[in-house]
């Protein structure tokens, strides 16, 4: 099966976006467009089918698709976002994920975003965010168990989301801010640093034959290209300022 990516329109109310770290600055929505289109351009070449779902004014953060949903190869799992202005978008990713996987929620009172949720081969590494509590991993830990993954829970700070201080950029390898998160929990696996200059730079998205990144930070892509990978950078400055970065804008379904 060609491997699906599903994004979504940014919603005409995106300057209304949940802020937790960021000051509110204007956000130029056609620039948001453009920059989208090119991110979804790059899932296309390669070799994903995108599939983009509409969004509506009544949800301003819907762009992040990645929230609503975490996908593994038996089943997907769908979200209840920490933000309860963001609950409702998950319907319309169920709809389109359940044509792909069997589905299986989280319920209240647990609350879970997928950017807090870092998975790499049977590994699954929740960040306890101000959007993620114990009780989702205790769920996420149910759903999961008749598949083979262990679920383990991060400590982090001062980041949004588990995936803004860590992400995979291959097999075994994490690219990390280790300000932000405690590095002694990902042991035996191969860490690349940010560049200290970046310290959002973490955040990158593994694709089947490249690393996508933030043009915002070439001393981090540097480093990865200095292992050998293709590093394709896009321009990110508008989500950035809703506190979005690259992994946010899809869920890949491989
Ligand atoms: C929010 O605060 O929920 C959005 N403004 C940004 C979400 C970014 N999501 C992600 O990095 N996974």
């Amino acid at each position: 099966m060609q491997p699906v990516a599903i994004t979504r329109q940014i919603s005409d109310t995106l300057t209304e976006c949940e802020l937790t770290h960021l000051p509110r600055v204007p956000i130029d929505l056609t620039l948001a467009r453009v920059q989208h289109a090119a991110y979804e351009r790059a899932l296309a070449d390669s070799g994903y089918r995108v599939e983009r779902l509409p969004s509506d004014v009544e949800m301003p953060d819907a762009v992040f698709v990645e929230d609503t949903a975490i996908v593994f190869a038996e089943v997907a799992v769908i979200t209840r976002p920490g933000a309860a202005s963001r609950r409702a978008e998950v319907a319309a990713v169920a709809e389109a994920l359940g044509r792909y996987r069997d589905l299986r929620r989280i319920e209240a009172p647990a609350t879970i975003d997928g950017g807090d949720v870092l998975v790499t081969g049977r590994r699954v590494f929740v960040g306890l965010s101000s959007r993620t509590n114990r009780e989702a991993v205790r769920q996420l830990r149910r759903l999961l168990d008749p598949f083979d993954y262990t679920v383990c829970e991060v400590a982090m700070e001062n980041c949004l989301h588990l995936k803004s201080a860590v992400t995979a950029v291959a097999g075994g390898v994490l690219l990390v801010n280790p300000l932000w998160i405690d590095e002694a929990a990902f042991n035996g696996f191969d860490l690349v640093r940010v560049d200290p200059s970046e310290p959002s730079a973490a955040n990158a998205l593994k694709l089947r034959d490249r690393v996508i990144c933030p043009s915002a930070f070439p001393l981090t892509a540097r480093r990865l290209r200095a292992r050998g990978w293709r590093v394709d950078l896009v321009d990110a400055s508008e989500l950035a300022k809703a506190e979005g970065a690259v992994t946010c804008c899809s869920v890949l379904i491989d």
